[in-house]
């Protein structure tokens, strides 16, 4: 046999870099379910079926196209359960002339094959992830020598380059970012559209069995589980967002409803991210619909925006600043993270909402983690790392190449200003802006302090007056820090005294 070609759970498209030059007369496959992969956080059970089931049908389609695939089941006897322990098994099982692997998405697996050359006597090739726009090396060509990095001068670059939504030399419209027009709130008559959900097929039910049995104590349910899991059904559900959100998908981006969790979102990244779509064919299709007249620019805009921009610029953050990321906390935040994070039992409605859709779903839409359970833990003072593994464990589309600059940098602004130029820190008004949540919460979105006033608040002006040292010279803070300036001592005490009661009841 020549090349062992492996092939690990998000990286399923058949152009993926190593199955280019694949010989099928003399190349084998190797894909492995081990359990490590499972628990090294504990994953939403629909994140555990819909990777499993996606291989095991991305398998299937390698199969029928002639190549030999050597898969590893998660219950075959044998399974010791770890990538590089699989990988020294297959080697000895094939004897291949060397390993062919892509670059994989976590700092944590790069280390691990970083290791598999020695460990199998055999010569490992590992390719590059083109599946991306921008190459590691391209971002950090773009980051070298800049003392701030920003999104938007990345995605610039990234619009010239690409040609997407250009004219010329001009971006289309006239504008490079058309987000002052995506910050609507959703009237109560707009109706949401129903999404495209995809039934469990005889191998997702297959695995659903095999995932509630082997991890039946994970976070979620699997009652509503309907991610796409080939790549046919991925294109369903591409098709499906450009017909039934985008067109509207700019408006109400940031907007927020109780029992309609995906709006007009595209629900794609867990798609994206397994490798069922590439982020350019779907840049393309948002384009055509622009050209085609049936979704307006600010749409268009605004989603190539997260997928051009925020989607390859965190990937270049997390491969240019690990491993040392992972351990940022700027704002030296420590509380354990509550434990209605697990379990949603808490008063607080849009806590409740976001946390049992995610329950229900493996799914939140960007506002609903970054404004709601994303600026509770930054408010609370949650240790960086418990909140960043929660996040990592509860979305189906969860990797920590997008999760951990999402979480350290924009949610709890741990990296100190990297990723984002101020913390995303709100008080109940904006939750109340945009969304109907406060409408029947326990709480009183108005009141400032007392029993039954919004948590978010006083907790709110407590983080501003802890982080004071730290935040008071952030120009994009200047506003508040101004207002607290004008307290007497004694108010800003009993808001510290309140938050923290708060806070205490909740661990
Ligand atoms: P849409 O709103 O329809 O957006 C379209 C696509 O753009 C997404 O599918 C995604 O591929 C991309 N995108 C949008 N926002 C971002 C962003 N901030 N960073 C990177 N890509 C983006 N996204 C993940 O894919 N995996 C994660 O593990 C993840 N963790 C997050 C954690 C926190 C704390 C926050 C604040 C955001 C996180 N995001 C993550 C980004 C974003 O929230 C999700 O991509 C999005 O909610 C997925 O839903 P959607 O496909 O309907 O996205
Ligand atoms: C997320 C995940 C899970 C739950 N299980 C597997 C698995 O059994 N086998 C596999 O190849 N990949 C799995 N994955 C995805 C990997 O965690 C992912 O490929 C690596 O973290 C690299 O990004
Ligand atoms: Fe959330 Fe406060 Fe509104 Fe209740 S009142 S839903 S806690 S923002």
């Amino acid at each position: 046999m020549r090349d062992l070609r492996i092939i690990l759970g998000d990286q399923l498209s058949l152009d993926v870099s190593a199955l280019r030059d694949l010989d099928t007369e003399r190349d084998t496959v190797l894909m492995m379910e081990v359990l490590e992969e499972s628990v090294y956080v504990r994953h939403h059970k629909q994140k555990i079926v819909l990777v499993l089931s996606a291989m095991r049908h991305f398998a299937s389609t390698l199969r029928a196209r002639g190549v030999a695939v050597d898969y590893v089941e998660l219950d075959a006897p044998d399974n010791t359960g770890g990538f590089s322990s699989e990988v020294e098994r297959a080697v000895r099982r094939h004897r291949p002339e060397r390993v062919v692997v892509t670059e994989p998405g976590e700092w944590r697996v790069q280390e691990l094959i970083a290791g598999w050359a020695s460990l199998t006597g055999t010569p490992v090739d590992v390719r590059a992830d083109d599946r991306f726009f921008a190459s590691r090396e391209r971002f950090l060509e773009w980051a070298r020598g800049r003392r701030g990095w920003r999104m938007e001068h990345f995605y610039r670059e990234m619009r010239r380059e690409h040609g997407i939504l250009m004219e010329g030399e001009l971006p289309t419209g006239g504008e490079w970012n058309y987000d002052a027009a995506n910050r609507k709130r959703l009237p109560p008559k707009t109706r949401v559209p129903p999404r495209a959900r995809f039934a469990p097929d005889a191998i997702t039910r297959e695995v659903m069995v095999l995932v509630e049995r082997r991890f039946g104590g994970h976070f979620g349910g699997l009652d509503e589980f309907g991610w796409p899991v080939t790549r046919a059904d991925a294109l369903l559900a591409l098709d499906d967002f450009i017909t039934q959100g985008l067109p509207n998908f700019g408006d109400y981006q940031d907007a927020m409803r109780a029992g309609a969790p995906f709006i007009f979102h595209s629900l794609l990244a867990p798609a994206l991210n397994l490798g069922l779509l590439s982020p350019r064919e779907v840049c393309r299709a948002a384009e055509a619909a622009l050209s085609a007249g049936t979704a307006p620019l600010n749409a268009v805009e605004g989603f190539v925006r997260q997928i051009l921009g925020w989607r390859e610029y965190v990937r270049g953050v997390y491969w240019t600043l690990m491993p040392d990321y992972a351990d940022r906390n700027a704002l030296q935040a420590t509380r354990p993270l509550p434990a209605f994070y697990w379990t949603g039992d808490t008063a607080m409605r849009c806590l409740r909402e976001v946390i049992g859709d995610t329950a229900r779903h493996a799914y939140s839409h960007h506002i609903q983690r970054l404004m709601v359970t994303g600026n509770f833990a930054l408010l609370a003072g949650v240790a960086p790392r418990d909140i960043e593994r929660w996040y990592l464990a509860v979305y189906a589309d969860a990797y920590e190449w997008v999760e951990m600059p999402n979480t350290l940098g924009m949610a709890v602004f741990a990296d100190g200003g990297q990723m984002a130029s101020k913390p995303y820190a709100a008080s109940g008004a904006y939750i109340d802006r945009m969304s109907d949540f406060c409408s029947a919460c326990a709480y009183d979105v108005k009141k400032k302090t007392g029993p039954d006033a919004c948590p978010f608040n006083y907790l709110y002006w407590a983080f501003l007056i802890r982080q004071k040292d730290k935040l008071s010279g952030n120009p994009r803070l200047a506003m508040p820090y101004r207002n607290l300036a004008a307290w007497p001592r004694e108010r800003a005490a009993a808001v510290l005294a309140e938050a923290d009661a708060f806070l205490d009841a909740q661990t």
